[in-house]
């Protein structure tokens, strides 16, 4: 029998779902938890996230990890591991030092109309549901990792509001946005990593997306990435994808801009990291891994951002 309060792993869930969960979490475990719901979505929904601290969060007296999903809405392996990740970290602590060394934040849902838009309408819907940006056109959504203002609609992004990297009409045009802006920012003198949670293609990626170019950071993340693999590669099945690792425009083998992973460190996470969580077959059947693995790849995740974090916290 699961430990107290896990989620079901073997379906993916609606949002209902993973917000009950999450409100349940906050209730059970109110020494070590605290909901906040900063904002709703545009049409809405509220948005979620946990403070997590076996001490006092507001102490700000250990470093933070910070990691969010769905941000883009059809990549539906994200959520459960960021659930995952509460559960290890509440109600089955096996890795104790993860508590005794760190706050955490994690937000499961960034995007919720757009992950409700794939479970009741459109199964590989990406971006946001917006309808904001300028006259004329009428094609919902922006792209929320476009969105960031770093290098903003320069590299990588479509100008039709209709296309799948529209950027949005401004910089932070997105309310979902806003609110991973807002954490970064009230915890940025504090917060040691960053991990971005997308799918498809088994990578650990790091800045810069926009130009391939490397920062001072490069050979932490490097190592760092080397070593969050290695983990999960202990614990990976056979006749998975092998993970790579690098330099997102390197390893993508595209440019982007506004990506949180570059906002994020250039306004001074030092590790700052978008997984592209596995993922079997091509094209869109890539974002549909059988609802058979995400067990699979939530507790090798788990294994993973349990490396990053021990070695984040050695900088
Ligand atoms: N991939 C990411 C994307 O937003 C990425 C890849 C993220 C590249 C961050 C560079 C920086 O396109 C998916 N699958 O969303
Ligand atoms: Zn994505």
């Amino acid at each position: 029998t699961p430990p107290k309060g896990e989620m079901a792993y073997d379906r993916y869930q609606p949002l209902q779902v993973i917000y009950d969960y999450i409100d349940s979490v906050a209730k059970n475990y109110p020494n070590l938890v605290t909901l906040v719901t900063p904002a709703n979505s545009y049409e809405g929904r509220p948005i979620k996230y946990l403070k997590i601290s076996s001490t006092n969060f507001e102490d700000k007296s250990k470093s933070l990890i910070f990691i969010e999903s769905t941000t883009h809405a059809r990549e539906w392996i994200t959520p459960p591991v960021a659930t995952f990740t509460i559960h290890k970290l509440v109600e089955n602590l096996t890795n104790p030092d993860m508590l005794e060394r760190f706050d955490w934040i994690v937000l499961p849902v960034v995007n919720p109309d757009g992950y409700e838009f794939t479970h009741n309408s459109t199964r590989f819907w990406r971006k946001t549901r917006s309808m904001d940006h300028f006259d004329g056109q009428r094609c919902p959504g922006v792209d929320g990792n476009r969105n960031f203002d770093f290098k903003w609609n320069t590299v990588g992004v479509s100008s039709n509001p209709c296309g799948e990297t529209f950027p949005g009409g401004a910089p932070f045009s997105e309310v979902e946005i806003r609110v991973v802006r807002d954490i970064l920012h009230e915890n940025l003198d504090r917060m040691v990593m960053y991990l971005s949670m997308h799918s498809y293609g088994s990578m650990v990626l790091y800045p810069w997306g926009h130009d391939g170019t490397l920062s001072n950071y490069a050979f932490a993340q490097q190592t760092t990435a080397v070593n969050m693999v290695k983990a999960i590669t202990v614990r990976a099945l056979p006749d998975f994808p092998k993970y790579t690792i690098g330099n997102s425009k390197l390893v993508i083998g595209y440019p982007t801009s506004g990506s949180s992973q570059d906002y994020a460190h250039y306004i001074g996470v030092p590790l700052s990291f978008t997984y592209e969580l596995p993922g079997l077959g091509r094209g869109l059947l890539g974002f549909h891994l059988s609802a058979r693995y995400i067990r699979q790849v939530v507790e090798e995740t788990w294994e993973g951002i349990v490396v990053g974090a021990r070695r984040a916290g050695q900088l």
